[in-house]
């Protein structure tokens, strides 16, 4: 039940907006054991919710043909909307809606893992090939390079999608092992020798992926059920694969060709068998929040691994990665915690403040267009810099993943 609803921002006819702020109790249930209500949000700034409308509604001017976002924070709750989660029927976009998470699913196969090193079973300066006798070339590559883009290993996607939407339809369908994956990569030479400067590769996930499932004998779906999504009571999240469909109230993802001016293909059904536990969960903003906060709140890990966790590596610009984990450090000087995500049809930002009491999920129902991806980003600076967010002159260096044209963000001057 919503007991306060504040409306903010120009009410536009054909925008389809919701923007509400109402009390915790009023907002869908926390961690088992942990309290929202009271909370105090460490010293950030106030968040600028109509900031972070407009920063949806730029994204649907550059292309998304929907964008939500969801703010929690202490004891408040907040949401923005707008757009269509359906082309075809019309259907308004809300952050009740399930959609593809792609690599925010990193962080949950590296909390698998840091919980595994909990329970001794996992070394994190142990060589892969301890684990996995054989699998990679060079018994130097560890744990700890793997989850943090260290290992050299070369980033399969790089081939699989240099033409963005063949290369979608030649894999839509595909169920790969971990093995045939791993094969791709090492088929190319390494990027840097074990240990060396970061270089992101899905590959490294993907190897995440086999440890898990080798460690515990049992499929990533059911330690990241076991783990994370049933004592979280993370109700959308769900691991499908092989499976395509996205079940229940889902946003369709719309991939951009890379031709100017093309018709987006509708790429909501699809196996994502070439990411899996690199990025292949379903969730939502709720749920990614929740999660977020738990996990840097200290609940889903011990101290000591979360401390592994934020064991930073420059990752270029005003990014830095631990282990699974990324860092952005906004324009008003605070630094968010999370991961980023890209699977055809969908962005997502999933970050939390240092304590996990503010969190943020936002997502654009489209990707392969760096323009939307890169006004996204304003998300986090409205949400966690509120008016103290400076004008952006782009993010500096990015990944190249992440595609992010230098740009400006719209956002009101601090007073
Ligand atoms: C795959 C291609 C991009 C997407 C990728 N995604 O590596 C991983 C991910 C799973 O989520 N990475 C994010 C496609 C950014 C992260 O780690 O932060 N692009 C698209 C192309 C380009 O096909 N030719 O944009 O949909």
């Amino acid at each position: 039940m919503v007991s306060a609803t504040v409306v903010r921002g120009t009410a536009v006819a054909a925008a389809l907006v919701s923007l509400l702020a109402v009390p915790a109790h009023a907002a869908p249930p926390a961690a088992p054991g942990t309290t929202t209500a009271g909370v105090a949000t460490g010293g950030l700034p106030e968040p600028d919710v109509t900031g972070l409308w407009q920063v949806l509604r730029t994204a649907r001017r550059q292309g998304a043909p929907g964008a939500i976002a969801r703010l929690d924070d202490g004891d408040t709750v907040r949401w923005a909307a707008t757009g269509v989660a359906d082309r075809r029927t019309g259907r308004t976009i809300s952050n009740a809606d399930r959609f593809r998470i792609g690599s925010v699913t990193k962080v949950f196969s590296a909390v698998v893992l840091l919980q595994l090193a909990d329970e001794k079973k996992l070394q994190l300066d142990a060589p892969v090939n301890r684990y996995l006798p054989g699998l990679l070339p060079d018994d130097r590559i560890t744990v700890r390079h793997v989850l943090s883009h260290r290992s050299g290993l070369h980033d399969y996607t790089d081939e699989m999608f240099a033409r963005t939407v063949p290369g979608f339809e030649a894999v839509r369908k595909k169920v790969f092992t971990y093995r045939q994956l791993v094969d791709r990569s090492l088929a190319k030479p390494r990027t840097t020798e074990p240990g060396g400067a970061y270089s992101y590769s899905n590959t490294n996930f993907v190897v995440a992926g086999m440890l898990i499932e080798k460690l515990t004998g049992h499929f990533v779906r059911t330690e990241y059920e076991n783990r994370i999504i049933e004592p979280l009571h993370l109700r959308d999240t769900l691991y499908v694969h092989p499976g395509t469909k996205v079940p229940g109230r889902h946003a369709r993802g719309y991939l951009t060709p890379d031709t100017a001016g093309a018709t987006l293909v509708d790429s909501t059904e699809q196996t994502v068998s070439w990411a899996q536990s690199a990025g292949a969960l379903i969730s939502s903003t709720r749920d990614l929040n929740t999660f977020l906060s738990a996990l840097l709140g200290g609940r889903l890990t011990s101290r000591a691994q979360l401390a592994q966790m934020q064991r930073w590596v420059p990752a270029g610009g005003s990014q830095a990665y631990g282990l699974g984990l990324r860092r952005r450090d906004l324009s008003c000087g605070i630094s968010v915690y999370g991961h980023t995500g890209a699977v055809q049809g969908y962005y997502t930002y999933a970050f939390a403040s240092k304590d996990g009491e503010r969190s943020l999920a936002a997502l654009a129902n489209t990707s392969n267009n760096g323009t939307v991806l890169n006004s996204m980003l304003g998300t986090l600076e409205s949400a966690f810099c509120g008016k103290k967010a400076k004008a952006l002159k782009g993010s500096g260096p990015v990944e190249r993943h992440e595609d992010i044209a230098p740009g400006s963000l719209v956002r009101p001057k601090a007073p």
